[in-house]
């Protein structure tokens, strides 16, 4: 398969996150994406192609255009106000406050967009982002053209970006970005089925009313972890969406087995649901030694994964999300991939 690379990612980078009471450098870094395309290339899995540009349409098919705007000017806004550094919000528009009224100020406005302090924008990081949207296009765009499978090696990850909302990481949804362009190429049912360890919000908060968007994720249960608001159990969707979105969270602690059958039940869903495309969220934060999580997968446990979504039988995009011990981010995201294509023991 196919491996969509996008070197205007690496910009966004040398940020620091919020963690346990400190500024520590983003876990989320330029040598992650560095990995991943190492051992691609290693496992000799297939091209390297480089994104193309699809323009801003097909991200305000999914974001707010006043969001997107914010994400394209606010490093000029923060420097306009005399800083330096890196853009990060002190304030946050919690609950029993005003979410009908954007603030003027850049701060208020990185408050107001954003939910979380460990998502940093730095002078790169809108080039990153729409550059990260335009491989999930490209991916799509090889779906259309006939492929099988495509695999969009993303960063800033995207699941947690919300139709109005950053944070975890991530400021455009690319996942979504990639299911509405399938949608829009003719696919009539699509399924976002998100396996990063963390729950994907964003895209479960974008196609929470749709009912041709299919939006299933396993993540570590919001009771015990980020992003802790969203991604419980009983979230089923509304509306027209009613019964579309399917949350399985899991606790800390979950290994291949309890995994598994989970993975079984979202599969089941995916065949109910009868997509003729899957993006599947590709995160591999589940791994037993990534340092922000507390899942105990192993390296082997991957290639099953890829396995068992390639028995769905769809073109499938894969889009990279999650994974933070990053010597080992290359070798769990191919086994996934190696998995699908059945290749090698
Ligand atoms: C795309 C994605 O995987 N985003 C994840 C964002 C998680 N950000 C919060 C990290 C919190 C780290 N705290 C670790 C405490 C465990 N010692
Ligand atoms: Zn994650």
């Amino acid at each position: 398969m196919r491996c969509i690379v996008n070197p205007a990612q690496d910009g966004h980078s040398g940020g620091l996150e919020f963690n346990e009471g400190r500024l520590v450098p983003c876990h989320e870094s330029p040598e992650r994406a560095a990995m991943v395309r190492d051992a691609f290339r290693a496992a000799n899995l297939g091209p390297e192609e480089p994104a193309r540009d699809f323009g801003l349409a097909p991200i305000l098919a999914v974001h707010d255009a006043a969001y997107v705007d914010f994400l394209r000017t606010a490093w000029e806004r923060w420097t306009a106000a005399g800083r330096g550094g890196q853009a990060l919000s002190f304030v946050f528009a919690a609950a029993g406050m005003r979410r009908d009224v954007p603030p003027d100020d850049i701060d208020g406005l990185l408050g107001f967009y954003g939910f979380d302090a460990g998502s940093p924008i730095v002078p790169g990081t809108w080039a990153a982002a729409y550059g990260a949207a335009q491989s999930a296009l490209t991916g799509a765009a090889l779906l259309g053209a006939g492929e099988r499978a495509a695999f969009a090696l993303v960063r800033p990850p995207g699941h947690h970006a919300g139709r109005a909302v950053f944070g975890g990481y991530c400021f455009l949804n690319n996942a979504a970005i990639a299911a509405q362009a399938l949608r829009d190429a003719g696919h009539a049912r699509v399924t976002v089925l998100d396996v990063d360890y963390h729950h994907g919000n964003g895209t479960q908060d974008i196609f929470w009313t749709r009912g041709d968007v299919q939006v299933i994720s396993l993540h570590a249960d919001p009771r015990q972890e980020f992003p802790y608001f969203l991604g419980h159990a009983d979230e089923h969707g509304a509306g027209d969406g009613l019964g579309a979105t399917l949350n399985l969270p899991l606790p800390w602690g979950t290994g291949w087995t309890v995994y598994a059958g989970a993975l079984d039940t979202a599969c089941a869903a995916v065949e109910a649901f009868g997509p003729s495309a899957v993006v599947v969220s590709l995160g591999v934060d589940t791994w037993e030694g990534d340092p922000i999580s507390r899942f105990t997968l192993r390296h082997e446990h991957f290639r099953h994964i890829g396995a068992r979504i390639q028995a769905l039988g769809r073109p499938t995009l894969f889009v990279l999300e999650g994974g933070y011990a990053v010597a080992e981010i290359g070798r769990n995201v191919v086994a996934v991939l190696q998995g699908f294509e059945g290749a090698g023991a």
